[in-house]
C-alpha cells in the first residue's frame, strides 16, 4: 500500500533537519520505505526509550485523584500520569465480516490492515480477495502478478484514478527542500492540507470542452486530486454526475469486457465512498488469471474448508485476503475501557455517536485528548499535517496548564453539543452523506450513522482551533 498524499508533504514538518536530510524515493512511497522513515525519525529523536512496545492497552481510568491509570493487557503493568493522549489512529480497528463458517477455512487468511511482517507468498496459489475499496484496489493488481488465479470479490464498486505513481524528481524536491517551511504554510491554507490547490470554477460554468479539458488535466496529475477539478463536485449532485461520466469513459477505455466494465462502474456519488488511487487496477481484469465476482447476483453465503462459497456456486481458494476495511474512527478507542470523572465509559457515551469538542476530547473525561479523533478533519485533510495541528495544539495546553498551576481541562458540555451539531450541519450540505461509507460508520453493522469526520476544511477548522485558545480556551473548563 501507498501513501495517497504525495510523500515529501505527507511527511513531518517540525523538524527542518529532517526534512533536509531525508530522501523519498517514489512520489507516494511504498508502506516500506514509510516504515524506515518512522524507525529512522524514532534513533534519530531517541524516542525508543520512551516507547513500550508490544504493549495493548486494555483500560485508562481517570481515578478521583484526577490521573489516569493505564493498564496494559500482556504484562499487566499500570501506568499513571496527569494527562492521557490517545493516539491510536483512524483507520487502525480492522474489521472482520462475520461470514459463516471461516473458522472451517483450512488455507491462509490475511487482512490488508494487519498485514504479517514476513513476505506472503502468492506464487502458484489460487487466492480471493474480499472488497474493492483503497486497500484492494492497491493490492489486487500486485497479488495477480503472482499468483495462479484471483478472484476479486465486489460488494461495492468504488472509484478510482490512477495515481500516476513515478520515482522522486529530485530537481523539484531540492527546490521543495530549498523553500519547505514556506511551503507547509501555504499547505495548511487550503482545504485538505495538501499541495494542490483546487479549481475555484463551478462545473457549470464552464463550457462542455472546458470540462473536458480540465477533467483530462486532473486526470493526468492522477490521484485523488481529480476532487479538486471543479469546486463543486462534492456538493453538487449534477456537477458529480459530469464529473463521474468522465470517469466511467475513462474505464471503458481500458477494461476489454464490456460486461466486467459494466460492474466495475459505480452508481454512488464520486467522493461519498473515499474514491482511490490505483496502478493498473482496471487493467488487472483484463488479464487471464483474474476474475471478477459481484455481489450483485453473488453474494458471499459461507467459507467452507476448502474457499467460500456464494450463492450460486463454490470458489476453492488457497489464501483468501480480507481487504474489508476497519471501524474506523472510533473502533481503537471503543476497544479501550476509557472510564471518565463520573464512572462512565467513552464507548457508554459515546453509543448514539462520538460526541466530542473539535475532535480533541470529550466532556466529563478530563485531561484526554484524541489525535485527529471523530469531528476534526482528519482523514479529510492531509493526516500527518491534522497529526501536527493536534499536537501543537495540546503541547500549548499542557503547557499553559503547568505554567498556570491548572490540575484538570473538561470540557463544557454545551459547546461539546454545539460543536458535534455543526460539524453534522456541514457534512449535510455535501454529497457525502448520500451513500454507506466509513465515514458515517455505515460499514460496521449496528453502527451508529453519524458523519464522523469534520468536512469544513483545515483552514476553517484550525482557525476555530486558534480562536478558542485566544478567547480563554472558549468551550474548556480548568480547575
Ligand atoms: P474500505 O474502503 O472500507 O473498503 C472495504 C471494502 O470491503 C469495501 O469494498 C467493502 O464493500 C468491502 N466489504 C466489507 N465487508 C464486506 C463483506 N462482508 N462482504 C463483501 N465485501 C465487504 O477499506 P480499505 O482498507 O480499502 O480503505 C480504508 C481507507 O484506508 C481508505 O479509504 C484510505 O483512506 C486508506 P462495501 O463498499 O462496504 O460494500
Amino acid at each position: 500500500a501507498r501513501c495517497d498524499v504525495e510523500s515529501w508533504e505527507y511527511s513531518y514538518g517540525f523538524s527542518e533537519e529532517l526534512e533536509q536530510e531525508w530522501n523519498w524515493s517514489e512520489k507516494y512511497s511504498s508502506q516500506p520505505e514509510i516504515l524506515a522513515y518512522l524507525n529512522h525519525m524514532a534513533d534519530k529523536f531517541d524516542l525508543r526509550e520512551n516507547i513500550s512496545f508490544c504493549s495493548t492497552v486494555q483500560s485508562a481510568v481517570f481515578e478521583k485523584n484526577n490521573v489516569w491509570t493505564v493498564t496494559t493487557n500482556e504484562t499487566n503493568q499500570k501506568y499513571q500520569a496527569k494527562f492521557c493522549i490517545m493516539a491510536t489512529g483512524c483507520l487502525s480497528s480492522t474489521n472482520i465480516p462475520q461470514i459463516p463458517g471461516l473458522s472451517k477455512f483450512k488455507g491462509e487468511t490475511y487482512h490488508t490492515g494487519n498485514w504479517p511482517h514476513s513476505e506472503v507468498n502468492f506464487q502458484n496459489k489460487i487466492v480471493g480477495i474480499i472488497g474493492t475499496g483503497s486497500s484492494a484496489i492497491q493490492a489486487t493488481p500486485i497479488i495477480a502478478g503472482d499468483a495462479k488465479h484471483l478472484t476479486v470479490f465486489q460488494r461495492t464498486p468504488n472509484w478510482s484514478i490512477p495515481a500516476r505513481n513515478s520515482l522522486a524528481d529530485k530537481e523539484r524536491l531540492n527546490k521543495i527542500k530549498q523553500n519547505y517551511q514556506e511551503i507547509r504554510r501555504e499547505q495548511r491554507k487550503l482545504p485538505l492540507a495538501s499541495s494542490r490547490p483546487p479549481n475555484r470554477q463551478n462545473t457549470e460554468d464552464a463550457t462542455p470542452l472546458e470540462r473536458e479539458q480540465k477533467f483530462q488535466e486532473y486526470w493526468e496529475k492522477g490521484g485523488l486530486s481529480f476532487l479538486g477539478s471543479f469546486r463543486d463536485i462534492a456538493t453538487n449532485e449534477t456537477a458529480n454526475d459530469i464529473a463521474k461520466k468522465f470517469l466511467e469513459s475513462k474505464i471503458r477505455e481500458v477494461v476489454k469486457n464490456e460486461e466486467i466494465a459494466d460492474l466495475l462502474i459505480p452508481e454512488h456519488h464520486l467522493g461519498c465512498k473515499r474514491p482511490c488511487s490505483d496502478t493498473n487496477y482496471y487493467e488487472t481484469f483484463n488479464r487471464h488469471n483474474v476474475r471478477l465476482v459481484s455481489a450483485k447476483t453473488e453474494p458471499i453465503t459461507n467459507f467452507y474448508s476448502d474457499g467460500l462459497e456464494t450463492k450460486n456456486e463454490k470458489h476453492p481458494l488457497e489464501i483468501v485476503v480480507f481487504a474489508t476495511g476497519f471501524d474506523a474512527m472510533t473502533g481503537s478507542l471503543e476497544k479501550i475501557n476509557i472510564v471518565g470523572k463520573s464512572g462512565l465509559s467513552l464507548k457508554e457515551k459515546w453509543g448514539d455517536g462520538p460526541k466530542n469538542y473539535l475532535g480533541l476530547g470529550s466532556s466529563g473525561f478530563p485531561n484526554f485528548f484524541i489525535i485527529t479523533g471523530p469531528g476534526s478533519p482528519s482523514v479529510l485533510a492531509n493526516m500527518v499535517v491534522g497529526i501536527e495541528q493536534h499536537v501543537e495544539w495540546i503541547t500549548d495546553c499542557i503547557n499553559y496548564m503547568e505554567s498556570h498551576n491548572l490540575n484538570t481541562i473538561d470540557i463544557e458540555k454545551e459547546a461539546e453539543d454545539e460543536w458535534v451539531s455543526h460539524v453534522n450541519e456541514v457534512a449535510k450540505r455535501t454529497l457525502y452523506t448520500s451513500c454507506n461509507n466509513w465515514y458515517l460508520g455505515a460499514n460496521i453493522p449496528g453502527k451508529p450513522r453519524i458523519f464522523m469526520p469534520y468536512i469544513g476544511g483545515f483552514p476553517k477548522y484550525e482557525k476555530k482551533c486558534k480562536s478558542v485558545v485566544e478567547n480563554d480556551y472558549q468551550g474548556f473548563k480548568f480547575t
